[in-house]
């Protein structure tokens, strides 16, 4: 038998009708053993789910609350008590706020090597480094997962990272990954599943593995993945979870698509500088820059190694400036306060914050008007982090700690950080488990003002005609159409997030543009170019504009994640044939598309031209697109 890669091996025992694998791009239907939401994208994901008339979802499935936690009036509560009751009535597990960040969570609690899971949020994938399969996915996505237990998605290609050496010099694992954004960039992984490899590997604990996976989001990865090996036994005994451990690994002479070979030992601290993650340089070259800012935590850095080496080097010490930091769990607070660490981060003067998303989606912590802020998050794009004329590096907790010391960008010593090791806290009664089918029959979904019936939207018409409401350049993200931080206690509410929030970071007028121009019979058109939708795993970005009335957007090449939440709300996704065609497009030119034949030639036509547009959706969305979306899809379907 020809020897199999471990994504070949887990992706081929998940394949629902059996059979080999197909070749990289052809479409695969998997078995999803877990399904997850977070709050922010968890209240929409719970609304399909219960319009699809499901009584009980099929996979283990849980709602975290995490990212919406600030209960700033009734918004983010009622969003919590709804997720709360629909977990009780659809058998799905509840984490309340304050429990922890979902990839953390899941890490901990859930993830078992060799399983599949689907999660409603971008960083799902960091459950690789516990030798599993977990992919990002918009709500609707996940809302199917959890229904029938299945997702389709394109066979990405494997790329194996060859790992040797151990870190040293004082780098830690998030310099790995900032290692390979440098090689990869921000749309590099697009189609790719990233598999970890080598003798450097036994090197890793399972947090720091997670901290690689995890970022696998910034290059567009479908997602990455670790062997599991001793160190997950230890791991998964650690948390009482010892019976959860099988050993897998690649086998000897498997095949990949490409190899990427990185000397851990060779390797020193990096930082991503503002505005992406992809802006990978030396720390070394930037040490001496003045900050304003430190924060540590979000679901790539917030595990107790991490936070106990910040607060080693803390110690007995005081920082200079505004320092925050999120545990990644309770779990990881209370280790750290059993560690005596707590106490230590106190007395330096830390803001000890709740354990959840907090400042890495703009919930507080936003740094000083022009300021500087050194974070250990994974994204750093304009505006996120609520101030826009500030600006966010990304690096890792000890240069984080190191610079919070001097108020300046600093190295710390070459030394590896040695923290005291306590055991591993047990949490699981934060959890509320689902109850048993009788019972959870009678449960009453609580729903606030602020949760709001889904729009309906209409079919696809055979003709798109209408205005290019916007013309945009490279690495358009979700942050930029649909903006979190502040807007977040709108997610529950289309209309209004969609009035106040979409594209105005960009063009404040861009709302009520496109809503005259909906009204009046137009179809919106969006025009951008490379990696359009980069970032979040967020379905309002495109459920939001399809309310405002666009119903195609043109580009020179999609993120993965937005081009399947673009076909689950209607909206056509279609990509230059000649991306030069891209420069005799201007925003405000009235253009059309015949999609009355969506498997036949299409053409953008503008100007007297014809441009040629390829198709960026599968045959298999056809029905989707012409449907007007998933839902009306599902549900036509549903009552035929
Ligand atoms: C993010 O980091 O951008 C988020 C907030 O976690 C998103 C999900 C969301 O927008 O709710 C993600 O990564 O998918
Ligand atoms: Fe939360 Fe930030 Fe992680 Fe997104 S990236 S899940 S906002 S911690």
């Amino acid at each position: 038998m020809k020897p199999l890669s471990l994504t070949e091996k887990i992706l081929q025992e998940h394949l629902v009708d059996g059979g080999t694998l197909p070749a990289a791009g052809e479409v695969i239907k998997i078995k999803i053993d877990e399904a997850f939401t977070q709050d922010a994208t968890g209240t929409m994901c719970m609304l399909q789910l219960e319009a699809m008339g499901v009584d009980r979802v099929k996979p283990l499935s849980v709602n975290f609350v995490d990212h919406s936690m600030l209960q700033v009036g009734f918004r983010n509560p009622d969003d919590h008590e709804y997720l709360r009751t629909v977990a009780e009535k659809l058998g799905i597990i509840y984490s309340p706020p304050g429990t922890g960040i979902c990839h953390f969570l899941n890490m901990e609690n859930f993830v078992k090597p060799g399983m599949t899971g689907l999660g409603a949020d971008s960083h799902t994938v960091n459950a690789g480094g516990c030798g599993a399969i977990f992919m990002g996915a918009g709500g609707y996505d996940i809302a199917l997962a959890m229904a029938t237990g299945n997702y389709s998605m394109p066979m990405p290609k494997v790329v194996k990272v060859n790992l040797t050496g151990a870190l040293g010099n004082g780098a830690m694992a998030m310099d790995v990954i900032l290692k390979m954004l440098e090689i990869n960039g921000v749309k590099g992984g697009k189609g790719i599943i990233f598999e970890y490899a080598g003798p450097g590997v036994a090197s890793l604990s399972l947090t720091e593995r997670a901290t690689i996976t995890n970022m696998g989001a910034e290059m567009g990865a479908t997602t990455s993945i670790f062997p599991s090996d001793e160190r997950t036994k230890e791991f998964l005994e650690s948390r009482q979870r010892g019976g959860d451990y099988q050993a897998l690994s690649a086998d000897d002479g498997a095949e990949y698509d490409r190899i990427i070979d990185i000397d851990l030992s060779a390797l020193e601290p990096m930082i991503a500088l503002y505005p992406s993650p992809g802006n990978v340089e030396k720390v070394a070259d930037h040490v001496g820059t003045k900050i304003h800012q430190v924060s540590v935590g979000s679901c790539t850095n917030s595990s107790y190694e991490n936070i106990a080496s910040f607060a080693e080097i803390l110690k007995g010490k005081r920082v200079k400036v505004d320092t925050l930091l999120y545990p990644g769990s309770r779990a990881v607070a209370m280790q750290l306060a059993e560690a005596g660490y707590m106490t230590t981060l106190l007395a330096s003067g830390v803001r000890v914050q709740e354990n959840g998303c907090g400042a890495c989606i703009g919930q507080g912590g936003s740094p000083v008007s022009n300021g500087l802020s050194l974070r250990t998050f994974n994204r750093n794009f304009p505006k996120r982090s609520g101030t826009e004329s500030a600006q966010v590096h990304l690096v890792s907790p000890s240069i984080a700690a190191a610079s919070a010391l001097t108020g300046e960008i600093t190295l710390p010593s070459s030394e590896p950080v040695k923290f005291k090791d306590v055991p591993q806290m047990i949490d699981t009664d934060s959890f509320i488990m689902p109850l048993p089918p009788e019972e959870a029959a009678k449960v009453e979904v609580i729903r606030g003002p602020n949760i709001m019936a889904l729009p309906d939207f209409d079919p696809l018409p055979e003709k798109l005609t209408g205005e290019v409401l916007l013309k945009l350049g490279d690495n358009i993200s979700t942050d930029d159409i649909q903006p979190a931080g502040i807007f977040l206690p709108l997610r529950s509410n289309v209309k209004e997030y969609a009035m106040q929030a979409t594209f105005n970071q960009v063009d404040p007028s861009f709302s009520r543009r496109a809503c005259e121009h909906r009204d009046a019979g137009g179809h919106g058109i969006i025009v951008g170019r490379e990696n359009y939708g980069q970032g979040s795993s967020r379905e309002h970005a495109a459920l939001c504009p399809r309310w405002l009335g666009v119903r195609a957007v043109v580009v020179a090449q999609f993120a993965r994640i937005h081009v399947a939440n673009l076909v689950n709300f209607g909206i056509v996704p279609l990509t230059f044939a000649d991306e030069a065609d891209y420069d005799k497009i201007a925003q405000g030119d009235t253009v059309s598309i015949d999609v009355s034949n969506l498997e036949g030639d299409l053409f953008l036509e503008v100007n007297g031209e014809k441009i040629a547009l390829n198709p960026a959706f599968e045959p298999g969305d056809v029905a989707t697109l012409k449907a007007g979306g998933a839902l009306p899809l599902f549900k036509t379907n549903y009552k035929g």
